[in-house]
């Protein structure tokens, strides 16, 4: 299919509360939505960048510059029978993953739809319905945590994360287990340690963790493959893991037992179900993870988290752990067993809100080939 016309709109959407990690935190989930044209069809993708290059180095504006200037001119005007054809368009620009992964997002939607397929069955996904948990961010106080574990736990959630830090960390993890026992418990540091911190993280390894996400450097694989040595609990690398090749040197250092795949951070869906295949063939868990995104980007998330190599519960809640008002419909739901059904219908499997993304759109340009 010819792509005709690309639409792109920088969005903001309140979060319902804020999301504090080790390295910040967030009152809305900003990003960028991808709308490309194609046939008499429209596809939909999320860049899910953030106002400020904490999480990575992509912003809303990083990414809108390089969509603009040097992705979109590459792809409007061109026929594509794939997309995976598109990776190889855009290979030469260094990084801008999110940026990418934005545009891959909305071409497979398109493809799905084109050929009457769920996204998850385009990609290789198996599941009828994905296992899913609940990431939670740094609290005030200890008490409004468990507060909020108690709650996520009562709608039906089948593992806890927390955020940790230095400071927030052991004595978080023993309260949560002491208040709730043997309940599925990971915790993510987003970078906050150094190997010179390894004690800290040695004394987690009391608490029957399923992992501990990301403790050093958000580009590092040496140093975590001489913590993992010196740890029970697995590590699992995020940040670290910017493509597959980075999945095939960290499982060959030991730098982790598990990894978090994210599609944005790898640069796209086509990067991600690599990733997912060579850590199966190597033997290594994988699990999907998340950046708050809108629906959008969530959607999308589902269809990955079908494929079967996924099995530890995902990163992905329910439309309203994040926001009051999604940019899809139906908004997604959490089923009674912690489940989220995968949508069988053509495509995302749910309708946009074009309404709902114009009340979020805070800027917005069309472009065609030049
Ligand atoms: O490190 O996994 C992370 C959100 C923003 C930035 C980084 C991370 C996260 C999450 C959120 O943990 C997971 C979700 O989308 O529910
Ligand atoms: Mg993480």
């Amino acid at each position: 299919m010819r792509i005709e016309r690309a639409e792109l709109r920088a969005v903001e959407l309140p979060l319902v509360f804020p999301f504090e990690t080790s390295f910040g935190r967030e009152d809305i989930k900003a990003g960028i939505l991808v709308r490309l044209f194609a046939s008499g069809l429209e596809g939909w993708g999320e860049a899910p960048v953030s106002r400020a290059p904490l999480y990575n180095e992509e912003t809303v504006g990083t990414a809108w510059h390089v969509l603009e200037e040097f992705i979109l001119p590459r792809l409007l005007g061109r026929e594509l029978s794939h997309p995976q054809e598109f990776p190889p368009l855009v290979r030469h620009l260094r990084r801008h993953h999110m940026a990418k992964a934005g545009v891959e997002a909305a071409l497979w939607d398109l493809h799905a739809q084109a050929n009457r397929l769920p996204l998850a069955q385009a990609l290789g996904g198996t599941r009828d319905w994905i296992e899913v948990g609940v990431s939670l961010g740094i609290e005030p106080s200890i008490d409004g945590l468990l507060q909020r574990v108690e709650a996520f736990l009562k709608r039906g959630y089948r593992r806890i994360k927390v955020k940790i830090k230095p400071g927030w960390d052991v004595q978080v993890v023993r309260r949560i287990r002491q208040v709730f026992g043997s309940i599925r418990l990971q915790v993510d540091a987003n970078s906050a340690y150094t190997l010179e911190q390894a004690q800290v993280l040695r004394d987690l390894d009391d608490y029957d963790l399923l992992l501990i996400e990301q403790p050093l450097g958000e580009d590092d694989i040496v140093d975590h493959a001489a913590l993992q040595a010196q740890l029970r609990t697995s590590i699992c690398l995020d940040e670290s893991i910017v493509t597959p090749d980075d999945a095939r040197k960290a499982i060959a250092l030991g730098s982790c037992r598990i990894i978090n795949i994210k599609a944005a951070r790898l640069g796209g869906l086509t990067a991600a179900v690599a990733t997912h295949d060579l850590c199966r063939d190597a033997g290594i868990t994988v699990w999907c993870g998340g950046l708050l995104e809108t629906g959008i980007g969530r959607a999308a998330n589902i269809a990955l988290a079908s494929l079967p190599n996924f099995t530890l519960p995902a990163d992905l809640s329910a439309s309203d752990r994040y926001f009051h008002e999604d940019v899809i419909e139906p908004a997604v739901t959490l089923n009674n067993d912690g489940t989220v059904t995968v949508p069988q219908s053509p495509g995302l499997g749910f309708q946009v809100r074009v309404k709902r993304v114009d009340e979020c759109t805070v800027r917005k340009a069309e472009f065609r080939p030049r």
